[in-house]
């Protein structure tokens, strides 16, 4: 998206949205009123809930193959500068900071030639997945179900990275900046940082590939930072410098923004340099599933349908997903698919024989290997993240 044409197309686009969206069924509950489908270059259509910045989020359907295809994984912007592929192509990442022995600047071909590649595959989820669904309503981009999805990412262990710079003994935290920028010069700046623990944990990567191809424009050509098991806020698109840093990351996004009560969410790291009396940053995702072939209301057989979906959680792997047709009295266990490891989509399935014509109720609750369940009830929180409650369907059998 090119500067003039943001700012050209900014009024325009406003006004015409809504009336098409309302009654599209591929728009999840929670995002009818302001949404419609809408593509990006390189993408299929995807539901979009803002242009500029970009944020377009992935429909129900796509989620049916464990690994969301690259032209259907959603879109999440705050800045809407978004530099074009042809801008890309000098592009060059810096490393350097307080933190590091030396600064060293790298091209893709030298990341490349640092180790052999490294794929993990994991779930990139939006902090904000499932705001448009909190009751009462949070304001902020109000995704559905679908501001997440799973690739298999490839690229290099950032610590290798930032070995090539060198690690100084006083480094706190690795923050991350990307070349993408805000319109007007008072929106601040997009930087992330993360604890230096996670920075240098074996699974975090710079990744050029998803699911087997170099990342698509949008999802933040040429590399991006990789933290599987953490929220997607901390996996900067575009990267372009790394700053090993002594002190804390003050910037809004970090200081402000992405925060949680703390220790309202369990997590198994902390992140004690952000930390206050009151909050501390979002870090990890917390167990959900979704169910991925039936909507809210659709006709199934009165002989018997199968209830398909996934389950993922912020990587321990899911131990069981159950499901109970009595309003939570009891529970079935659902056949679970492949396992693509810890921190992917794990796909699972379960027969149901209604036995009689009329409504069911379907609910379904994954589990993970740390033994942590979905919640029974929305844990409010201001900022409308970690929405994992149990999910409760109803279909017709006839
Ligand atoms: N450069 C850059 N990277 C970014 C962001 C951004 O606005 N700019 N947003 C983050 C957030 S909040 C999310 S949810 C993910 C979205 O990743 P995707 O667009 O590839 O789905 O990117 C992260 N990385
Ligand atoms: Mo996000």
């Amino acid at each position: 998206m090119r500067r003039r044409e943001i700012l050209a197309g900014a009024t325009l686009l406003v006004a015409a949205r809504p009336a098409l969206a309302q009654f599209d069924p591929r728009l999840p509950a929670g995002t009818r009123e302001i949404a419609r489908m809408g593509a990006l270059p390189g993408k299929r259509q995807l539901i979009e809930l803002t242009d500029r910045p970009p944020n377009f989020e992935t429909p129900l359907d796509a989620f049916r193959t464990p690994i969301t295809p690259n032209d259907r994984f959603f879109v999440r912007y705050h800045l809407a500068l978004i530099p074009e592929m042809d801008e890309l192509r000098d592009w060059r990442v810096a490393i350097g900071g307080p933190g590091a022995e030396r600064s060293v600047t790298l091209s893709l071909a030298d990341l490349q030639r640092i180790a052999p590649p490294v794929t993990v595959t994991a779930v990139c989820q939006c902090s904000g997945n499932r705001r448009g669904l909190f009751q009462p309503h949070v304001p902020g981009v109000e995704w559905g179900i679908g501001a997440m999805g799973n690739a298999r990412w490839t690229g290099v262990r950032l610590r290798d990275v930032l070995a090539r710079a060198g690690v100084k003994s006083d480094t706190i935290e690795v923050a991350f900046d990307g070349a993408d920028g805000p319109i007007v010069p008072e929106t601040p700046d997009f930087v992330k940082s993360i604890p230096l623990a996670r920075a240098i944990h074996s699974d975090t990567l710079l990744a050029w590939e998803m699911n087997g191809q170099p990342l698509p424009h949008f999802n933040g050509f040429p590399l991006r930072v990789v933290v599987p098991g953490w929220t997607a806020t901390y996996w900067m698109k575009h990267v372009n410098r790394i700053e090993l840093r002594t002190a804390p990351e003050e910037n809004f996004w970090m200081k402000a923004a992405y925060r949680v009560p703390r220790g309202l969410f369990p997590t198994d790291m902390d992140f004690p340099t952000q930390m206050t009396q009151a909050n501390e940053p979002i870090t990890q995702i917390m167990v959900n599933s979704l169910v991925t072939n039936l909507q809210d209301g659709v006709r199934v057989p009165v002989g018997g349908f199968d209830i398909e979906g996934i389950a993922w959680d912020g990587g321990h792997g899911i131990r069981s997903v159950e499901v109970s047709t009595d309003r939570g009295e009891t529970w079935q266990r659902a056949r679970l698919g492949q396992d693509l490891g810890v921190y992917a989509f794990r796909p699972w399935t379960m027969r149901v024989q209604p036995g009689r014509a009329g409504p069911v109720q379907a609910m379904v609750r994954a589990t993970s290997n740390a033994g942590q369940v979905q919640a029974a009830r929305l844990v409010p929180n201001p900022a409308g993240y970690h929405h994992n409650v149990i999910q409760t369907l109803e279909v017709i059998a006839s």
